[in-house]
């Protein structure tokens, strides 16, 4: 029997800086390991105190191995272990939001990974849902918020009543523009409870948007084991990761206080945006196309998929013909090279990503990831059919049925909804999703073209099969 992972009981104890809301295996895997490495070389009171908005999962296994845990590195030649010790604490909000609100009070950067979902908004509007149960908590006890945004509200009102400070609040999401979007939701929910404290926000608070890059598979039963085999300790919440990694981040913080992220290959920007379209366009984009696409053609993984020729032509396709031709690089990027490395990233067979896994929470996920680029080659008057099969791909996928007609375990804010939607014919039920104001703009679901393109989409990919309907696509098949 393994001794349990611990704690180092030489390791020295940081003070926590840094509240992280939504601690979840990435953000273990990407950001807590860049802080960790940031104390380590120009020291710095960084410690973490994460937070769990919802379950206690995370707490429960992490607090009896002393907050430390090991982070896999999963290289296609091999594996390798680290132990990390930056979270000093974790807390679960339901059970005591008064711990929350008291870590947030002393804190000096609030971090987030609340995933798309998390941050209460319309994804294709940008404006907070005040209808969701979440905001509606928030409103109605000070004491008890429910949400990021409530909880990050609520602490500033109380920096500000103590005559304190604001802290920094950085999202680390898959969202473009992820730190002026929060900055607007905290502001839209600081108005409803006192005007006041949304100016104060305003002119005192600091949101940096950041662009985060690290494909962090969830956790499986398997990977318990094999990290004990590998370290000799017993970690119930190792996490696995590939080797790559990137964080881009506007350096805008409250005092200029920060870890010394620029010393551990952290790129601080003064606007993200560039860095931010690519990513979400060129890696989540064709991750999202793949999973749907890959999914019904019966790939269970990235790596899986990426094997067979007509998906990895596919994804190709889809960089060279419709996604590249309509990004602005960011400084010295050079998008053809970007996009080969992310393929290689993709065939990574080290790495487990389950297609499922990228498929949840796609109503949340397509505006940014998929339906920006679509729109802009339909401005230029390209029909992006790869694109629009991926759209297909989705609708299909949330139907809940399979082309075979299996059911699938679909995951998403909106799964009921999404599947009333399902109609007679592919005409009908692509008019039911296009009404989808949280997804589809207006505009967008307007575009004659569009939803030709979309209906003929959903037709092939149900009378020919995933596979060949991309092989198609990109004319190979
Ligand atoms: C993935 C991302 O699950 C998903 O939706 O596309 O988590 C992806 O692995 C990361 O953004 C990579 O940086």
């Amino acid at each position: 029997m393994n001794a349990r992972l611990a704690r180092p009981a030489s390791a020295p104890t940081p003070k926590a800086g840094i509240v992280h809301l939504g601690l979840g295996a990435f953000f273990r895997a990407h950001g807590a390991i860049y802080i960790a490495e940031a104390m380590a070389k120009s020291g710095g009171e960084w410690g973490i105190i994460g937070v769990s908005l919802k379950s206690p999962g995370q707490r429960d296994k992490l607090v009896p191995q002393g907050c430390a845990y090991t982070a896999v590195e999963l290289g296609p030649e091999g594996k390798s272990a680290q132990i990390i010790d930056v979270v000093q604490q974790v807390l679960v909000a339901p059970e005591e939001p008064s711990a929350v609100l008291a870590a947030l009070a002393s804190a000096q950067i609030v971090t987030l990974t609340v995933t798309e979902k998390g941050y209460c908004h319309s994804p294709a509007t940008g404006a907070l849902n005040f209808e969701h149960p979440d905001i509606i908590a928030d409103l109605a006890d000070p004491a008890r918020p429910a949400s990021a945004i409530g909880f990050i509200t609520r602490a500033l009102a109380a920096r500000r009543g103590s005559g304190g400070k604001a802290f920094t609040v950085l999202s680390c999401d898959n969202i473009p523009e992820n730190g002026k979007l929060l900055r607007g939701l905290v502001l839209e929910l600081a108005a409803q409870i006192d005007p006041g404290l949304a100016d104060w926000i305003s002119a005192e608070g600091a949101f940096p948007s950041s662009m985060v890059d690290r494909i962090v598979p969830a956790t499986t039963a398997e990977d318990i084991i094999t990290t004990t085999a590998l370290t000799g300790f017993r970690d119930e919440a190792p996490v696995m990761h590939e080797p790559f990694r990137q964080w881009v981040v506007e350096d805008t913080f409250v005092g200029g206080l920060r870890p010394d992220l620029g010393a551990v290959g952290v790129e601080l920007v003064s606007d993200v945006t560039p860095y931010e379209h690519m990513k979400l366009r060129c890696l989540n984009g064709t991750h999202s196309s793949l999973a749907y696409i890959g999914y019904l053609a019966g790939a269970e993984t990235i790596s899986e998929a990426v094997s067979r020729p007509a998906l990895a032509a596919y994804a190709k396709h889809l960089w060279q013909n419709e996604i590249i031709p309509v990004l602005s690089p960011p400084p010295g990027a050079d998008l053809g090279q970007y996009a080969d490395a992310l393929f290689a990233r993709y065939a990574n067979t080290g790495i487990q990503h389950r297609t499922w896994q990228i498929a949840m929470d796609g109503s949340q996920k397509l505006p940014q990831r998929l339906l920006g680029t679509i729109s802009e080659n339909l401005a230029a008057g390209r029909v992006p059919s790869g694109l629009i099969l991926a759209v297909a791909g989705w609708i299909q996928y949330t139907s809940g049925h399979g082309l075979d007609s299996a059911a699938i375990d679909v995951r998403d804010p909106l799964a009921e909804r999404l599947a009333a939607c399902w109609a007679e014919s592919a005409s009908g039920t692509v008019a039911s999703y296009l009404a989808l104001r949280q997804v589809f703009s207006p505009a967008l679901a307007g575009n004659a073209v569009f939803v030709a393109a979309l209906v003929e989409a959903l037709e092939t990919l149900q009378a020919r099969g995933a596979e060949a309907s991309a092989a198609e696509v990109a004319a190979i098949g």
